[in-house]
């Protein structure tokens, strides 16, 4: 499935596909734009199948009831959900369209990278592990963007050997999207990206 999100301040493609011979998603996600803020999470539930889109599922709805939160607040309500769950690795992002910034966080192996027109990039590192309900403290990052910028929050279903290449050469989301349709179809496990440019 593909799906379109534009707003004032972000245009993004989301794109989830399942692992060959699923019929559910293990992975999950919600965003959601208003013209203060972006609120995204991408979520891979442990295993596959109904018991991990029932963990991954979770995030998305804790997300989307308490996204007026903050991303450790949330990371946290996440974590709690997890107990007697499969468990799941899980990133949220924030973006503050007004101040340009945006906050960050990560466990387990959800990856981001943001490609600024500039050409620096942001690549926050990911707690390692997965959220099971233990208690834990969780760190997220704060960072400023520019203008223009593109990013990209993706479960490990996707496999870019440069996935920083493909954002500083691609044109527009449209265009990116198209350039990763070569590596969405080995269907070797469920795949979940969020590609986006922050204006
Ligand atoms: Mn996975």
């Amino acid at each position: 499935m593909k799906q379109i999100e534009q707003h004032e301040h972000v245009n993004a493609i989301i794109y989830q596909s399942n692992k060959e011979g699923k019929s559910c998603c293990g992975d999950s996600f919600f965003i959601k734009a208003d013209d203060e803020e972006l609120i995204c999470a991408v979520a891979d539930g442990l295993g596959s199948g109904q018991y991990a889109n029932e963990s991954s599922s979770l995030v998305s709805e804790i997300v989307e009831e308490y996204g007026h939160e903050d991303v450790a607040a949330l990371i946290d309500r996440c974590n709690q959900a997890m107990k007697n769950k499969r468990g799941a690795t899980v990133a949220i992002l924030k973006v503050n369209f007004s101040q340009q910034q945006f906050t960050y966080c990560s466990v387990g192996n959800i990856r981001f990278i943001l490609n600024a027109p500039s050409g620096d990039y942001i690549y926050p590192f990911p707690t390692s592990g997965y959220l099971s309900g233990k208690p834990r403290k969780y760190k997220t990052y704060t960072y400023s963007y520019e203008k223009g910028s593109i990013f990209i929050m993706y479960s490990d279903g996707l496999n870019v050997p440069n996935m920083r290449m493909c954002l500083k050469h691609g044109h527009s989301v449209e265009d990116i999207a198209k350039q990763l349709e070569t590596y969405t179809q080995d269907k070797k496990d469920d795949l979940t990206y969020v590609l986006g440019q922050l204006t």
